[in-house]
Parts: C-alpha cells; structure tokens; sequence
C-alpha cells in the first residue's frame, strides 16, 4: 500500500489536486489555511486585510518572539478598520477563511482521511467536505490490516491560533485510540530534535502525550507535520519511526510512505 501524507498545506491548492497521484490512500495533516505566508507576506489572509507591508513588520514582531508588539500591530491595524474588541474580527475573518477553504476542498484529492491543523476551523469543515472526504480527529481506523489512529490540532501557545487544545483535552483525544501501528498527528512528539525549527529560530508545540503515547504503544510509525524546517526530520523513539512529513507549502510534493 502506497500512502501519500501531506501537512500544512497553507494556501496550496494546485499542488494539492495532484498530491494523491499514484496513491493507494491520501491523508492530510491539516493546516490548510494561509493566515500569513512567511515567504511571501503579500500573500494571505493577513496580507489581504492589513496589506503587505504592515504583514511584513507583523511577521519580524513573531519572528523575534515579540509577541507582545505584534498584538500590538495587529490591534492597531484592526483599529483602522473600525475593529476595536477583538471579538468582533472573526466577523470579518469568517467570509475570508470560508472563501480559502472553498478553494481548498475543491482541490483536495477524494477519497482522503484528514484531521485538523491548529491553523484550522474545524466548525467551518462541514459545510466544504464532499464525497470521499473523511475527518478523523481521536479516532482509529482499519485499513487493510493497518490500524491507523489520528489526532488533530494544536496545543495551547503564544502564537494563539485558531485550534489550540489544552493538553489534556489534547491527550484524551490520544487515549480514545487505542493501539495503532500509525499514529498520524498534526504537532510532533516533544523531541527537541524534532520541535526546533531552524529558519524561525524557535521550539515549536510538541507533545509529551504523543511522546508518552509512542513511547507506551510503540506504533510502526508515527507522521505528523507543524514544524515548518525542524532541525530532524526524524526521529527514532524505541521501534517507532517518527517521520515530520515536510512542509507541503514548501515542497508542493506529498510524503510517501510504502507499506
Ligand atoms: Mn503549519
């Protein structure tokens, strides 16, 4: 069986309606949406609202971990569109997320077993889901022979992106699993190796329920994306393989995984 895996599609949709070419079976990771496009900040939902260069001082804010001055910027530039509880952007945001996962779905290959991003909105899924679309968030599968487990989302974390867990609601979702010989996730096991990406400077979320999880189950492989340039691609835990499956904005090619 050959498996095509992609992760953190952000905004590619056209590489997305070829990525399950040649596949026995397509699963995404999730991350579907471009928020803000760090190699290219004309491009995004940020981009479109602020405009370039305002997206440009935004992203030096988070790069240098100035969390802080970034809310700042943004809550100025929401201010100048009359925006000034930030209740009140998903208002705005709603139609321009909607529009992007239009788009997206209409590009993403079917049949796919998929799971949710922590750059995702999981309540807007539903209404874009066509046939042969499944989404599987704490939940096992059987695929000839192979039992596949699968937990979306993120953790709780500085950059407050739209699905974020607190871990242990995070590490529920992993206990409704069961054993798997693959574990597929959207953030990594906490393995430094695996966590620190080297372009941004910076630990991303990983979590030590995935890392107890493999080290407890021992799955044949566990695949999982987040970290845009970790410093590993990979990483042995015991007998389990664990695999980032790239950065598909990046790269526009699936992981392949033959079994
Ligand atoms: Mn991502």
């Amino acid at each position: 069986m050959r498996i095509h895996v992609v992760s953190d599609v952000h905004g590619a949709a056209d590489d997305l309606a070829r990525a399950a070419d040649g596949a026995d079976l397509f699963v995404c990771l999730g991350d579907l949406i471009l928020f803000l496009d760090y190699d290219n900040p004309e491009r995004g939902i940020h981009s479109d609202l602020f405009g370039a260069d305002h997206t440009r001082a935004y992203i030096a804010a988070r790069t240098a971990g100035r969390f802080e001055d970034a809310r700042e910027l943004s809550a100025a530039a929401w201010a100048g569109r009359g925006i000034v509880d930030p209740r009140d952007r998903w208002a705005v945001l709603e139609g321009m997320v909607a529009a992007q996962y239009t788009e997206l779905f209409a590009a993403m290959p079917a049949p796919a077993l998929m799971t949710y991003g922590n750059v995702d909105v999981p309540a807007l899924w539903p209404q874009h889901l066509r046939d042969g679309h499944r989404v599987l968030d704490g939940e096992s599968i059987v695929v000839e022979g192979h039992h596949l487990g699968f937990v979306g989302g993120g953790l709780v974390s500085p950059m407050r992106t739209p699905y974020e867990l607190d871990p242990e609601e995070y590490a529920g979702k992993l206990a409704g699993l069961g054993e798997v010989d693959i574990l597929f996730t959207h953030i990594p096991p906490k393995v430094p190796e695996l966590n620190y990406d080297v372009v941004a400077r910076r630990f991303e979320i990983g979590s030590a329920a995935v890392r107890e999880y493999i080290e407890r189950v021992q799955p044949d492989y566990a695949l999982f994306g987040h970290v845009h340039q970790p410093l590993q691609p990979r990483f042995r835990i015991g007998r389990t393989e664990c695999l980032n499956v790239g950065h598909f904005h990046g790269t526009g090619t699936p992981f392949v995984l033959e079994l």
